[in-house]
């Protein structure tokens, strides 16, 4: 890994505020939605949350499930389930595919409807804040569920920069809070994951690097999709571990147009196609982790 680049911080000062605001909004919320990247549920997954949120009761969203593998989805939603975790697999930019879990909140918080009819008090929206790392879809689960856009959205790491409520009918108040990361990301595999969907900013990890352990990755777990989009023959069915991945990368390059002068694959630019590929779906349906 390129020294120059391990030593940029991606948990800056706006992180620890944050994660200060949120424990300070705790206390006015029935609940908590986190969300991840269905694609990377457990890379995705701040391990400062559980301590920060205790016992608040919460759901755990897979976004962009339209992006994931579909059987990787369901196999996380049963390790969620073995775990006792509430989990819900959403496409968020869909405001029809979130009626489940529309539904989900509010038999979550059910007693708190009935008792309020009960003693014939006015029943009050649920009041849910919404947290999870940047880049997981929290602020377009918002839009969708409130049937506005008022919170800004981006295919970028850190565009939400204050938390916000939204009103979504009068059932549900939702918190927006911008993306936290945690101050020691922990194994590289967590970081380029990371970096692949776009959760950490692109200058932070050398960017061949992320792309070519990617790719690695694809060839092994979805080797026709790799071989249909970048037209590799040389890929079969049964991935032969000992395929020089250096030899696959630059034959994906050139048929991608990716030259240098003197014809030599030019890696770099490569790097920043595929990984754009991998985050737009247009390498497929995939997942990068299994339960
Ligand atoms: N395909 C797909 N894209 C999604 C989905 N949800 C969000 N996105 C896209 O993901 C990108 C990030 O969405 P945001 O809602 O800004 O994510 P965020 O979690 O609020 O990000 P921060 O504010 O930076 O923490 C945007 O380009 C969205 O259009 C989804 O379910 N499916
Ligand atoms: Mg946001």
């Amino acid at each position: 890994m390129a020294e120059n680049k391990t030593n940029i911080n991606w948990f800056p000062g706006h992180m620890a505020k944050t994660l200060r605001l949120m424990k300070d909004q705790l206390k006015l919320v029935d609940m908590v939605i986190e969300t991840c990247d269905a694609r990377i549920p457990e890379s995705s997954r701040n391990p400062e949350l559980d301590n920060l949120l205790g016992q608040k009761p919460r759901i755990l969203v897979l976004s962009k499930a339209d992006l994931a593998d579909p059987q990787s989805t369901a196999k996380w939603l049963d390790h969620y389930q073995e775990k006792n975790l509430e989990a819900i697999a959403c496409e968020s930019i869909n405001r029809r595919s979130l009626e489940p879990l529309r539904r989900m909140i509010i038999s979550m918080n059910q007693h708190k409807i009935d008792k309020a009819k009960e003693k014939g008090r006015l029943i009050r929206p649920i009041r849910v804040m919404v947290v999870g790392i940047p880049n997981t879809g929290k602020s377009t689960l918002i839009n969708s569920l409130s049937g506005r856009k008022a919170a800004i959205v981006g295919d970028r790491p850190g565009v939400t920069r204050h938390i916000s409520w939204s009103r979504s009918g009068s059932e549900l108040e939702l918190l927006d809070t911008p993306g936290v990361l945690w101050p020691r990301l922990g194994e590289n595999r967590f970081k380029i994951n990371l970096a692949a969907t776009g959760a950490i900013k692109d200058e932070i990890l050398p960017i061949e690097e992320v792309a070519g352990l990617c790719f690695l990755g694809l060839v092994r777990d979805y080797p026709q999709l790799i071989k249909d989009r970048y037209k590799l023959e040389t890929i079969n069915d049964e991935f032969d571990e000992l395929l020089p991945l250096d030899q696959l990368l630059e034959d994906a390059a050139r048929k991608r147009g990716c030259l240098l002068s003197g014809g030599r694959a030019d890696l770099t630019r490569f790097s920043k196609l595929f990984l754009d590929d991998l985050r737009s779906g247009r390498i497929g349906r995939i997942t990068l982790e299994r339960p």
